[in-house]
């Protein structure tokens, strides 16, 4: 079982889409572990960002995630990490697979409406820096053992 942030970026929240995506992600057969709804702030923008700091699309990047509020989960699942960055798409929208998020909402690099973690260690890390342990809720699902094959 992974555990996974995703983040419903501000241009996603603005355009009414943070059902839409819980509504994929529920579809998918992922378990909801833990939401807050934030308004980022440049300290948690720059330590979730640390990776990309000196790039030149950083202060855009810092810019649009603090623009608005986020919707910030978590998911769990078997495979959580891939099949949620499949259910997102590629980082650029062109290049994302046609029925994905970023495919069927998105256009540009730079307003591609959600964030997901890339690897375990990163998932681990993310999930820390939004979320406190007592946030985040271990629950069973009735359906669960129609999903999940352990
Ligand atoms: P996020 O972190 O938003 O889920 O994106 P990805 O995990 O899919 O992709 P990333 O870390 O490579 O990029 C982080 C963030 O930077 C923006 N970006 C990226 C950009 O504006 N221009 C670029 O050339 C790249 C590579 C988009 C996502």
């Amino acid at each position: 079982m992974e555990r996974t942030l995703v983040l419903v970026k501000p241009d996603a929240v603005q355009r009414g889409l943070i059902g839409e995506v819980i509504a994929r992600l529920e579809r998918r057969g992922l378990r909801l572990v833990a939401a807050r709804f934030v308004q980022v702030d440049r300290k948690l923008a720059e330590r979730h960002y640390a990776v990309h700091k000196g790039k030149p699309f950083y202060d855009g990047l810092i810019a649009y995630i603090t623009s608005a509020p986020v919707m910030a989960m978590v998911w769990e699942g078997p495979n959580a990490i891939a099949a949620v960055r499949q259910t997102m798409g590629s980082t650029r929208p062109t290049e994302a697979a046609p029925g994905s998020i970023r495919h069927d909402f998105g256009l540009t690099v730079g307003r591609n409406l959600t964030h997901a973690s890339d690897s375990p260690q990163t998932a681990q890390e993310e999930v820390n820096l939004w979320f406190k342990p007592d946030e985040l809720i271990t629950w069973e699902r009735d359906l669960d053992r129609w999903i999940f094959d352990a």
